[in-house]
Formats: C-alpha cells, sequence, structure tokens
C-alpha cells in the first residue's frame, strides 16, 4: 500500500514538474490515470501572482487549459442577458442567460484558485438574477452573495477547494422557472495537475423546456408553468435549441482522437441517459466525480449534476448523442452530432452511414426550402414549384423511413407511393392518410397490404399540403395542387366517415 502511494506521489510531482515548465503535460494515458487518483479537499495556500481575468467560452467550445502549477486570483465577469431566441425552427422563445447563450458561459479554473466573482445584470432585463456555483463551498453557494436587480453588479469571492465538473444556476425565485428558461452553465475546477491533454474538448449540456404551445409550435411560446410543475417537457434540447449541434453546427473530430465532452443536465426536472450512438466511453467521470468509470455505455447524469465523457475516434461518421430515454431524442429535440471525418476504417467497422437510418430529417436540417414556402404561404404567393421543394424535404425523415426517398416502399410492407393506382384513383387519399393514417387491407398497384399507417397530424396543414404536392407530382403520380385550406377541411373530418372508401 506503502508503495503504491509513493508510485502515486511521484507520478502526479511529475505532472506538476511538466506543468510549471509551461508546456501542458503530454503524459498520455498512464500519467492521466494516474493523476485521477482525487486530490483531496484542499487550500492551496494565498494567490500568486498577478490576478488572471478567465476566459469565458460560448457553447459548446471549452477555454484551454489554465496550465498554472500555482493557485492564482481569477476574475471572473459574468453578464446575465434576458433575451428571445429560437428553440427550434420557427419558434421563438423568452430565454434568461448567463452571458448571452444556453447553457451560460463555461467557466475553467484550477484547484487552489481564489475566485473573485462578478455577476452584472443587465439594465434592460426585467428580473433579478442571482448564482449557485455547485464548486462553492459557503451558503447557497454564492446565492446568498450575488442578489442582483437589473443595471446592477455584485461582487464574491470564494476559493475553489474541490476539483470537479459543476454546474451553476440561477436561485432566485421562482428557481425553476429561471432555470427552465435557460439560467445554468458549467464551470470546471481542474486538479492542480490539470486534465491530461486530448485532441477535442466540448461542452454539451441537456435542459428541458415547457412552452405553452406543441412541440415545433410556431411564433412566440411563453413558459408554461403547468407543464413544468408535472414535469413534462415541450423541448428536452442539447444546448438550448433544437439543431444546435446538427448540421454544420455538429461536433466535430477526426479519426483517431481523443475527445474529451464535459456534459451538463440543467434539468429543471428530468435526468439524463446521455449516450452516443456507435461510441463507447473509454472513461467517464460519473457525477464529475473524481474516480473513473470505464468502457460505459450510457451515463446517468442527474439534474443539477454534470459528468465528464472521454472517448477515442476510430471510424469515421456521424454520431448521434442523445437522452437514451429515446422519444425525448426523436419527439422533444435531445439529438446532437458529432461528425468524424477521414478515411474509413473497414475493420472495425465495415461503412454505410447511419444518419439516415437515425435521424431522416434531423441530421441536416436543410429547411431552407420549407422557410421560403412558409413565406410565400404568409405573403399569399406560393407556387406549385416552391410547395413541392418544400415537400421534398419534409417527406424525407417523415415518409421516406417507411416509403423510402424513392417512393417504392418496401416489398410487402410499405406500399409504393410511386406511380400508385391507389392515389390516382382518388388524390386526396394521399392527404387523409397523412392526417388520419391509413389501416385495414389496401390494394397498391395489385398487391395487398394489410398494415397501419399512424397518422401524422402533428404535421402543420402547410406542411401536409406541400407534402401531399410533393408525392401528387413524383414518381409518374398524377399531379395536381393541394392548399393548405384543403389540408385543414381533412384534418377536420371525422377519419370513420371516410373508411369506406379505404
Ligand atoms: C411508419 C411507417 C409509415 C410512415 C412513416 C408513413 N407511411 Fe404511408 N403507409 C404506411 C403503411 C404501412 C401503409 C399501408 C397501410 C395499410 O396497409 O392499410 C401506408 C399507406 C400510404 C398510402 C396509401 C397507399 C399507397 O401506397 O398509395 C399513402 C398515400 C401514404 N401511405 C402516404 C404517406 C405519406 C405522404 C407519408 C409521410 C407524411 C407516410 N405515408 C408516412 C406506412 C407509413
Ligand atoms: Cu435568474
Amino acid at each position: 500500500m506503502k508503495h503504491l502511494l509513493l508510485a502515486a506521489t511521484l507520478l502526479a510531482a511529475a505532472g506538476l514538474a511538466g506543468c510549471s515548465s509551461g508546456t501542458p503535460g503530454v503524459g498520455g494515458a498512464n500519467a492521466a490515470m494516474a493523476t485521477t487518483g482525487g486530490s483531496a479537499k484542499g487550500d492551496f495556500g494565498p494567490p500568486m501572482g498577478e490576478p488572471v481575468h478567465a476566459i469565458l467560452t460560448s457553447p459548446p467550445q471549452v477555454p484551454p487549459p489554465t496550465n498554472r502549477s500555482y493557485p492564482a486570483k481569477v476574475i471572473v465577469e459574468l453578464e446575465v442577458i434576458e433575451k428571445e431566441m429560437e428553440i427550434s425552427e420557427g419558434v421563438r422563445y423568452t430565454f434568461w442567460t448567463f452571458g448571452g447563450t444556453v447553457p451560460g458561459s463555461f467557466i475553467r479554473v484550477r484547484q487552489g484558485d481564489t475566485v473573485e466573482f462578478h455577476l452584472k445584470n443587465a439594465p434592460d432585463s426585467k428580473m433579478p438574477h442571482n448564482i449557485d456555483l455547485h464548486g462553492v463551498t459557503g451558503p447557497g453557494g454564492g446565492a446568498a452573495s450575488s442578489f442582483t436587480a437589473p443595471g446592477h453588479e455584485s461582487q464574491f469571492t470564494f476559493k475553489a477547494l474541490n476539483q470537479g465538473i459543476y454546474v451553476y444556476h440561477c436561485a432566485t425565485a421562482p428557481v425553476g422557472m429561471h432555470i427552465a428558461n435557460g439560467m445554468y452553465g458549467l464551470i470546471l475546477v481542474e486538479p492542480p495537475e490539470g486534465l491530461p491533454p486530448v485532441d477535442h474538448e466540448y461542452y454539451v449540456m441537456q435542459g428541458d423546456f415547457y412552452t405553452t404551445g406543441k412541440y415545433r409550435e410556431k411564433g412566440h411560446q411563453p413558459f408554461d408553468m403547468e407543464k413544468a410543475i408535472d414535469e413534462n417537457p415541450t423541448y428536452v434540447l442539447f444546448n438550448g435549441h433544437e439543431g444546435a449541434l446538427t448540421g454544420d453546427k455538429a461536433l466535430v473530430a477526426g479519426p483517431n482522437q481523443t475527445v474529451r465532452l464535459f456534459v451538463g443536465n440543467g434539468g429543471p426536472n428530468l435526468i439524463s441517459s446521455f449516450h452516443v450512438i456507435g461510441e463507447i466511453f473509454d472513461r467517464v467521470q460519473p457525477e464529475g466525480g473524481t474516480h473513473p468509470q470505464e468502457n460505459v455505455q450510457t451515463t446517468l447524469i442527474p439534474a443539477g449534476g454534470a459528468a465528464i465523457v472521454e472517448f477515442h475516434t476510430e471510424v469515421p461518421g456521424s454520431y448521434v448523442m442523445v437522452d437514451h430515454s429515446i422519444f425525448r431524442a426523436f419527439n422533444k429535440g435531445a439529438l446532437a452530432i458529432l461528425k468524424v471525418d477521414g478515411p474509413e476504417n473497414k475493420a472495425i467497422y465495415s461503412g454505410k452511414e447511419v444518419d439516415s437510418v437515425y435521424l431522416g430529417d434531423r441530421s441536416e436540417p436543410n429547411l431552407k426550402a420549407v422557410r421560403t414556402a412558409a413565406k410565400a404561404h404568409a405573403a399569399g404567393k406560393l407556387t406549385k414549384d416552391e410547395q413541392v421543394a418544400a415537400g421534398k424535404q419534409l417527406f424525407t425523415g417523415t415518409c421516406s423511413v417507411c416509403h423510402q426517398d424513392n417512393g417504392e416502399g418496401l416489398k410487402g410492407v410499405f406500399p409504393p407511393l410511386a406511380k400508385s393506382d391507389y392515389i390516382a384513383a382518388d388524390p386526396k387519399r394521399v392527404v387523409r392518410a397523412i392526417l388520419h393514417g391509413l389501416s385495414g387491407k389496401v390494394t397498391v398497384n395489385g398487391t395487398e397490404y394489410n398494415s397501419v399507417m399512424p397518422p401524422m397530424n402533428q404535421l402543420t396543414d402547410d406542411e401536409v399540403a406541400n407534402i401531399s404536392t410533393y408525392v401528387l407530382n413524383s414518381w409518374g403520380n398524377p399531379g395536381g395542387q393541394v392548399g393548405a385550406q384543403e389540408a385543414a377541411a381533412v384534418r377536420a373530418e371525422n377519419p370513420n366517415a371516410t373508411q369506406a372508401e379505404h
């Protein structure tokens, strides 16, 4: 036992020496393990050297390592900003933020640092706010000293006694509402020897959101207290809005690289079952604690908790991060992407993209055509071509999972929409199938199907009209145009009354 302790101390000392030379340690994996034994709670004496201004970053970026081998006085300046932003395509929400983003700015200090914290509340704010940092030892984690009215600033100082990754959040009443509006972020207290170097560090934080309108209902959506109390979120999101980390905003890495994610969960209500589809976490510091767990598939992140997750990329492709409470991922937005670019590694994985399997339209939120059509519709100038273009985008992922991108369906399972004599007989059947679903026997091009298509009435009248127009004008179907009013009329129909026609 004594020998082990001695070895650990020596290794730790070596790590320290590496840091004081000014270059980040390149100790590699073995040193990494040795240095994570967990330095206990520690004061490391008074701050040394000149005060340092902390570099704060917006998600998904993480500030650079402190690269310090001594405790310093670190000045943090954070401003609370209340602002309207997009929570999903075409959906606006009034967020309350630390630093203008959800989650708030990432703060990075070193264990032993003395942190002089300045909290400002923007003059145009409507509410007072404060901050409770889970990395603070003291009443309210700073909340008691940081209550700040609009246009004011408060200051308090704390010593970062414990290393780890910690959540911070607003704790002004009603606390739940402040958190639900996006008031949370992460502060990393590095161990004295620093974290082992990796190729990429990213900042990802989950949160649940409550709007009076339904999921993806357009326009400005107010906070819904009732839903929040019932813990029934409209959105569950990574980094504050749907698509924050997909498409051209996806996180990136190369093959054969190490990735470290600082993953927080602001809640206010849900626990996250954090998982990256197609990856295994080589190493996790669950709950942000010191003792690592290895070879983990899914890690639980409590509301008001965080974890450090590390893995190594082998095979290029899109890796989808989800809350594995899976309806949250596909129906409430809890989905992000890490794109690994580079040559295939067929020895480990044979190939073929996973995007469309899991994501459909969410992998590439290329909804420009949809926006164009929505604008044209609002202006009363929507053309058939615009409808077809928008419908094509919406079809991908919504209908194509079953009927396939080329409309051919799947033999014996999903009927073809291409050159469908069932559609040709009555083009309105497309609109009905979408809004009311379809079950029982149908014969399409001589083949009988007896299955179930679920209704897709979460789509708006515009979307139904555009998808229908696209289907009618594709793959040798008879053509025609469906308007939003027609979709609304079909939506209002009693599906049982039209059942006879099917
Ligand atoms: C979950 C799989 C699934 C999805 C998604 C789906 N369908 Fe279907 N669809 C079916 C099945 C199964 C049938 C046959 C139902 C039956 O046997 O009664 C069908 C039948 C149809 C039919 C009538 C038969 C034909 O081939 O002409 C149309 C039209 C249709 N779907 C259009 C759509 C459109 C448009 C969408 C997207 C908004 C869509 N479907 C999404 C499974 C699906
Ligand atoms: Cu607040």
